[in-house]
């Protein structure tokens, strides 16, 4: 495949949708249909989740293309987006069912955002069970531009067999594997049929003058005319094509091949949509790392400018192979072309969002900024030695997934990562395993508690010891009092007449603070002051370890009789959810010990509420699962550090135990 078959440069469609519509199916159909197929699932009904961008290489009507099957979990929207970010078109793959269509909404969205081309594959038609105009009117909500119907589905006897298209007014039954027969227009269908085709001309003469100047006069545009106006509709945006099929069995494959083969922008289209210039030295930007065992570290990349030879330096290191993936199988080559997605091989230290160009360090390229993690794990290695290997992992692992973020927690000691749920974390520990050969466990994150006093204390600690000649001795009186929330500690030297030598009170304030870091409840004391207000001492005996000595002692015992509490960060957490789902959200936070704060229209987003509350982190930890599983996978929510709560209630201090 080296792309210039019959001159067109290697192009590239993302298939993107909700999980299981049938975008790794598709990606098969499409493969098979262009004569590169693929390994198939044994049972196709019990098909294993995909949990990454996945890649074929393949030759349609003699055009090279690339076809990403991304995946449809929201935990990992971000490579979805990485993907689109690279893509000349993306199909979004959908059911025909209108209670489904709201899992659509927010990815129909940002492709209208972003401006990216793209249309929609109506999948899994042999399960239609009424009628497509249904689900294309609750699709035609949520999408930015009209949706404009090219195919009609042809039922006989309940099931659909086939579909008529538009737009050259010819009808096809399904062959299951072949493709499709030409057939008649069923004559009980001509009504729909020019109904159907009425609409789908009104809409695209809506950008054309010429063509609305025929429909006026009843004429009747050629398919000629209406290829040409959709793919310029579609480049604009204008419009969103839709079409009909069924991956499993086949139907409707050689149709979307295609539309994507006269519609899908070239390489240089989408470059210029991107701001990328056309000339200039060879430029390449990575979307995805991923680790092979053979092939060892690979970063999927665009090359936006061609050609990207084996060897070259890029990004500080020497590339280590190139690879294609017919069949989807990885397979080397000598060197990249404009337009073409492979995998660079080897490149230590360069980051998935990375541009690159040989020997030079580009501007970088815009890449899509991940989303703020919704959920964490704390880890450690089973081992102790591994200590050290884990914290270089983890550099690398940040590096590969911008999704992820790496924090050590210094008030819990932990190792914590943030992800996307539960499936991505869990993805991560293996990966850390499989690839990085680190076996490490992962729990539930502690809750950084603290602590602190709400009465003031006046405390003696005194120290003396006569052991054999030199003894030791030190006497201090302090003042513990509380201080207003997030004011932090201090300490103040009142000493008057030197009962306390001016060259110990140093010590006397290190050691108060030390014992600050661990009160009664085992967690930091904070916004507390310590006053030294007299003391005595020895001048043989006296030294600073003394007086750290007495001063532990009297802040021990101080902070004890202080009337205590625990505190525990609360957190401002904003939900998002389409607004069926907005009473939903706020029940679970006020289950949660939330305090609702108020709701509102999510801006941009017509349909879609923020919730807003105040709610304590150890109720955070699973809040995105059930708010998934409440939600059709469709909420999330952003956090951020709000304030410490005094805490009364029984679960806190069970949390904290
Ligand atoms: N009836 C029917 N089922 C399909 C069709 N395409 C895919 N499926 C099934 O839908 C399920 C999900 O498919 P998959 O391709 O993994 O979806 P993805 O999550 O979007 O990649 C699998 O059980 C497929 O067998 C179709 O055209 N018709
Ligand atoms: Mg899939």
């Amino acid at each position: 495949m080296t792309g210039t078959e019959n001159g067109r440069s290697p192009r590239s469609v993302a298939l993107v949708g909700p999980y299981s519509s049938g975008k790794s199916t598709l990606f098969e159909a499409l493969m098979e249909a262009a004569g590169a197929p693929v390994k198939r699932p044994v049972d196709p009904r019990n098909r294993p989740m995909t949990t990454e961008t996945r890649i074929g290489h393949c030759t349609f009507l003699g055009d090279p293309w690339a076809i990403l099957d991304c995946p449809g979990s929201i935990e990992f929207a971000h490579e979805v987006r990485a993907s689109l970010a690279v893509a000349d078109i993306a199909v979004v793959v959908c059911e025909p069912t209108p209670a489904r269509v709201l899992t659509v909404a927010p990815l129909l969205k940002r492709l209208t955002d972003e401006g990216i081309p793209h249309l929609l594959f109506i999948n899994k038609i042999d399960t239609l069970d009424g009628s497509v105009g249904d689900t294309l009117a609750a699709l035609q909500a949520y999408a930015g531009s009209p949706l404009v119907l090219r195919q009609v589905p042809i039922v006989e006897g309940g099931a659909v067999t086939g579909y008529v298209d538009l737009m050259s007014e010819r009808a096809y039954r399904y062959r299951r594997g072949q493709p499709s027969e030409l057939m008649q227009i069923p004559p009980a269908m001509l009504l729909e049929e020019q109904d159907a085709l009425g609409k789908l001309v009104e809409v695209l003469a809506d950008h054309d003058d010429a063509l609305l100047e025929k429909v006026l006069e009843d004429v009747k545009p050629t398919p000629a005319e209406l290829y040409r106006d959709m793919r310029k509709d579609l480049l604009a945006g204008s419009v969103v094509e839709v079409l009909l099929g069924s991956a499993e069995n086949a139907g409707g494959v050689q149709r979307l091949w295609k539309a994507l083969r006269h519609d899908t922008p070239e390489a240089i289209e989408t470059a210029d949509r991107r701001a990328i210039d056309a000339e200039g030295p060879p430029l390449a930007q990575v979307f995805k790392t991923f680790y092979a065992g053979h092939t060892g570290k690979l970063s999927y990349a665009r090359i936006w400018r061609g050609p990207i030879k084996d060897g070259v330096v890029l990004g500080g290191t020497r590339l280590g192979g190139i690879y294609r993936f017919p069949s989807g199988e990885a397979a080397k080559a000598v060197e990249a072309q404009t337009g073409e997605i492979v995998a660079l091989g080897r490149l230590d230290g360069v980051a998935t969002g990375a541009t690159l160009s040989p020997g030079a360090t580009p501007e970088s390229l815009p890449f899509p900024e991940a989303p703020p993690p919704v959920y964490s794990l704390a880890i450690s290695t089973t081992d102790h030695k591994d200590a050290v290997k884990l914290s270089s992992s983890l550099q690398k692992l940040a590096e590969e997934d911008p999704s992820l973020v790496i924090v050590h927690d210094a008030d819990t000691g932990e190792t914590v990562l943030h992800g996307q749920g539960e499936m991505h974390l869990l993805a991560t520990v293996e990966h850390l395993a499989k690839n990085f050969g680190l076996k490490v466990v992962s729990r539930k994150p502690q809750v950084a508690y603290k602590e602190t006093i709400r009465q003031a204390v006046h405390e003696h600690g005194r120290l003396k010891r006569q052991t054999g000649g030199h003894g030791q001795f030190a006497d201090v009186k302090i003042d513990i009092a509380p201080r207003e929330r997030g004011a932090g500690f201090m300490f103040i030297d009142k000493v008057v007449g030197g009962s306390v030598p001016r060259n110990f009170i140093p010590a006397v304030g290190e050691a108060a603070e030390e014992a600050a870091a661990k009160g009664p409840f085992g967690f930091p004391v904070v916004d507390i002051s310590v006053t030294l207000v007299d003391g005595g001492f020895h001048s043989v005996d006296s030294s600073d370890m003394a007086f750290k000595t007495a001063t532990s002692q009297a802040m021990k015992e101080g902070l004890a009789k202080a009337d205590p509490v625990l505190l525990e960060p609360v957190d401002r957490v904003t939900i998002s959810v389409p607004n069926d789902f907005t009473a939903r959200a706020q029940r679970l936070l006020t289950g949660r010990r939330g305090q609702i704060l108020g709701f509102a229209e999510k801006s941009g987003w017509s349909g879609w509420d923020e919730v807003e509350a105040l709610v304590p982190e150890a109720e955070l930890h699973d809040l995105i699962i059930e708010l998934r599983s409440q939600t059709l996978g469709l909420g999330t929510y952003r956090r951020r550090f709000d304030h410490l709560a005094e805490s009364r209630g029984g679960e806190v201090r069970k949390g904290a135990a």
